[in-house]
């Protein structure tokens, strides 16, 4: 039987085996949500990359640039971390280099994997049927904040193995505890989330808008996939079914 497991911290990620394994990338407040609204909205290809300096090179080399660190834009570049900047029409068919201070690192930290998949409450239902069908191991790998695990992330990954159901086996400990905590919250994610430090980090920057809109289920059917150096849209061709 197949088997999911969760990785709770880009720091823990040498734990496991990512060769025979899709890995889906989670951080839902905000850089997974932001990834698949751009790539929802039309953006061709969007590149993570770890450094400011990476990224402000890329900019010089033609892609828009989007960095953001502690939460908040970094004065520079032309984007920061909101899904609501990665809706503008003018980036469609744009490639853009993106550093975030977690979802990127754990995005870069994914590599190895037998493919790599962007997941978020916004493609939450897409993500489930490409998952339920596929025919390999699954890892939920978390971004968290600096190494430490956080809220949003297990709850959302909780979420998925929930979803799942007993489709797949349980390879630790890890998803049976994500799945209950989800399953204690699953009707009220919002007030869960009151006790999370990054939620009350972004409030403080003035950021509720964001934090609503990245806990909506299903805004999107898209499934970002993580190829060579960039994201983009998932195809019928790039599918492991
Ligand atoms: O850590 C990250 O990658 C970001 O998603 C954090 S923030 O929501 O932009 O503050």
């Amino acid at each position: 039987m197949k088997k999911i497991d969760i990785c709770l911290s880009p720091d823990l990620i040498h734990q496991y085996d990512l060769g025979s394994t899709v890995v889906v990338v989670i951080d839902v407040l905000r850089a997974t949500s932001s990834i698949t609204t751009g790539i929802a909205h039309g953006v061709r290809a969007i590149r993570p990359v770890e450094t400011l300096g990476e990224c402000r090179e890329l900019k010089l080399q033609g892609h828009i640039g989007a960095a953001e660190r502690g939460g908040k834009k970094v004065g520079g570049f032309d984007l920061g971390n909101s899904p609501f900047s990665f809706m503008n029409p003018e980036l469609e068919d744009t490639k853009i280099a993106m550093t975030t201070t977690n979802g990127t690192i754990t995005l870069k930290k994914s590599k190895g994997a037998l493919q790599i998949i962007i997941g978020s409450f916004l493609n939450f239902s897409a993500l489930l049927t490409y998952l339920e069908r596929l025919p390999c191991n699954v890892l939920l790998h978390c971004a968290g904040w600096k190494g430490k695990i956080n809220l949003e992330d297990t709850l959302f990954a909780g979420a998925v193995v929930f979803g799942l159901k007993q489709m797949f086996e349980y390879a630790s400990d890890v998803p049976v505890m994500a799945a209950n905590l989800y399953r204690h919250y699953k009707d009220n994610l919002k007030s869960a989330l009151e006790d999370s430090s990054h939620v009350r980090r972004l409030l403080d920057l003035g950021l509720e808008k964001d934090i609503e809109f990245c806990l909506k289920f299903d805004a999107y059917k898209v499934i970002p996939v993580y190829k060579g150096e960039y994201i983009t849209k998932m195809k019928l061709s790039d599918m492991l079914l």
